[in-house]
């Protein structure tokens, strides 16, 4: 009985050790812990609520995918994303994505990287290069649909109007590819329809607070406006504060076109404030964890990689998805 109880408990040490072998690594041989990808993510800052829901989508996906994230906010700073860039490269980071604040001044980072040899993916933003190369991949949307989509639907709601039709823009951040884009996707839109004559324009910088304020200088200079485009929600319901305390019936007085469609926009739209938002989605995480493995993998993957945007209109307390 005695050595029956010895052999179980030695044959319940050597499971354990053997079991173990597979994951811890012993000095004395060359057995490896499986190794989780590791993925240094610079966000830009946290000015919206859009921001704030990719943010989360990217934790919740790492997590998901088993990829261990370096996580840093820019706080809105060029430099602090520089910063954050360098350290992930300094620590071996597998790979390092980035969400570019402004469209410029990051070819040497880049270029650090591809020296170190970790492969770049730009999400959601994009940047201006010398040297389309030296990033691996991008994901995020097509800012330029999305102003193009704005102006169509303006010009439909107003078709049947003479003019002229007076529009003020908030833009987002200066030289953002979002502000770029959407500005630039705008004009083109309107640009066959002179009845439609943009009169104002001025940033915001995509946050709520700069959207309310910024509306108070609209409506000083400008106050015989009859569009009023947003470059995102935070923005447009900024102005709709402003608007509201000067006795303005927001989505009736003022047409309101935004983008983004986050929650508050949506209920915006529901409530009749904001007539048509357009859709960027921030949820882009699972996407860019399969696009972090493929890279580290060996595996194709798409250089670029665009989200749906959808258009919602609201209709008599409905609300229309026309796509
Ligand atoms: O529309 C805005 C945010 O880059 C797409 O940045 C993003 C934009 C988004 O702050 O809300």
């Amino acid at each position: 009985m005695k050595k029956f109880k010895m052999c179980i408990i030695f044959i319940c040490i050597c499971a354990m050790i053997f079991g173990l072998a597979g994951c811890v690594q012993r000095p004395d041989d060359d057995s490896e812990i499986p190794e989780r990808t590791v993925l240094g993510f610079s966000q830009l800052g946290y000015e919206s609520e859009w921001r704030t829901a990719l943010s989360n989508d990217i934790r919740r996906a790492a997590a998901r995918a088993g990829v261990q994230l370096m996580f840093d906010n820019a706080r809105q700073q060029q430099f602090n994303q520089l910063r954050a860039i360098r350290s992930f490269i300094l620590k071996g980071a597998d790979v390092i994505a980035f969400t570019p604040i402004v469209e410029d001044g990051w070819d040497n980072i880049l270029e650090e990287a591809r020296m170190a040899g970790i492969p770049v993916i730009i999400v959601d933003r994009k940047i201006e290069t010398e040297n389309e190369e030296l990033f691996t991949a991008f994901i995020g949307s097509d800012f330029h649909s999305q102003g193009v989509k704005a102006g169509e639907f303006m010009v439909e709601r107003f078709a049947y109007v003479e003019g002229p039709i007076r529009v003020a823009e908030i833009s987002g951040m200066p030289n953002s590819s979002p502000a770029i884009g959407r500005a630039a996707g705008l004009r083109e839109a309107l640009a066959e329809h002179p009845n439609f004559d943009i009169v104002i324009s001025v940033s915001g910088d995509f946050m709520r607070s700069k959207g309310r304020e910024v509306m108070e200088t609209i409506l000083r200079e400008m106050p015989d406006i009859d569009i009023l485009f947003a470059h995102n929600d935070d923005m447009a319901l900024g102005a709709i504060e402003a608007l509201e305390e000067h006795g303005i019936i927001p989505g009736e007085d003022i047409i309101i076109v935004s983008v983004d469609a986050q929650r508050s926009g949506l209920e915006a739209l529901q409530q009749g404030k904001i007539n048509c938002l357009i859709e960027c989605s921030p949820h882009i995480g699972d996407k860019l964890m399969t696009l972090v493995f493929n890279i580290v993998n060996g595996e194709p993957f798409d250089r670029y990689t665009y989200t749906e945007t959808r258009v919602f209109i609201h209709m008599d307390n409905e609300q229309d998805d026309e796509t």
